[in-house]
């Protein structure tokens, strides 16, 4: 069990603001694999052969396969104690945000009412071409689905080389800015503009937490470093932040 710092809990006491900025290693503990590190995906497939636009249109069947296999295992997957005690923490601060990378729906799925998507969602797809959504199961029945105006129909998700939805980075970049506490849970942080909000965060006068199994390129500018699982950890934190509500 991982000693939590008083001097966090303390500073978690006089806070309104919380941000939980998520990656790849918070689903981990779901059964969803991450894209780096020893368990990533990338050791065996390449990111540029998968997440971009060209390969894409190089390969339709092969980015489809990958999705597809990938939303089977987000389907069948839970949201786990990190997702659940990152919801519970709305019991207790007046805002929580969650700003995640992931597209795999469990924070919402975990109960968390504010949550900025930064890479999309793997629930939505559009046309290439028109942008009309198609939300609703796809028949790959005859290939990659088309759209009615005959453009593929690609998952909403942001690949290299891909602006962010405008809307849900500047309402991440709004929490990190008025955020006391933020936290950064699973990331290798290595992804821009992404990474970017942890230091408009720490520029903004936020303490930095950051939870990993190792260390990241942010651990240098983290305030707290506490290296373990996420659900253990931000389990432990919530739990001496209670305990701390007694005395
Ligand atoms: C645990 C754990 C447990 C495990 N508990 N922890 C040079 C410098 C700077 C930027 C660039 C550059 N060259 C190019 C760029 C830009 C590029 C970029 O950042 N590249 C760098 C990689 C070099 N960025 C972009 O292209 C972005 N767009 C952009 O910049 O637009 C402007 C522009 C427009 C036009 C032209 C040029 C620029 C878009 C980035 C899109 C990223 N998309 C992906 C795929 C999304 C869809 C999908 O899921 O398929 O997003 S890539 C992938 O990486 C995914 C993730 O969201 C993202 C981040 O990964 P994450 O979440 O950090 O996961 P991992 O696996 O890396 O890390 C997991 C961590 O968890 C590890 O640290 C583990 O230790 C830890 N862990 N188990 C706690 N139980
Ligand atoms: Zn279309």
């Amino acid at each position: 069990m991982i000693q939590i710092d008083k001097s966090l809990i303390d500073t978690l006491r006089k806070s309104e603001s919380i941000v939980f900025f998520t990656g790849a290693g918070i689903s981990s503990e779901s059964g969803i694999p991450t894209f780096r590190g020893k368990d990533g995906i990338w050791n065996k497939l390449k990111p540029e052969e998968l997440a971009n636009f060209n390969a894409f249109i190089r390969n339709p069947e092969m980015v489809w396969e990958w999705y597809n296999h990938r939303k089977k295992i987000i389907h069948e997957a839970q949201p786990n104690a990190a997702h659940l005690t990152i919801a519970e923490t709305q019991n207790h601060f007046k805002n929580v945000t969650v700003v995640t990378q992931n597209i795999d729906n469990l924070h919402r799925r975990a109960g968390s009412n504010t949550v900025f998507e930064l890479h999309g969602n793997i629930e939505r797809n559009f046309c290439i071409n028109c942008k009309k959504y198609y939300n609703e199961e796809l028949d790959f029945s005859k290939g990659v689905p088309k759209c009615e105006c005959g453009g593929l129909i690609r998952p909403d998700v942001v690949w290299f080389g891909e602006y962010l939805p405008e809307d849900q980075f500047l309402g991440g970049e709004k929490a990190a800015i008025s955020s006391d506490v933020f936290f950064v849970v699973g990331t290798s942080a290595v992804v821009y503009p992404a990474a970017g909000l942890v230091y408009t965060a720490k520029q903004s006068g936020a303490t930095i937490v950051e939870v990993n199994l190792e260390e990241t390129p942010l651990s240098s500018i983290a305030d707290y470093s506490y290296f373990g699982k996420a659900g253990e950890i931000l389990h432990g934190v919530l739990e001496e932040y209670k305990l701390s509500l007694k005395y």
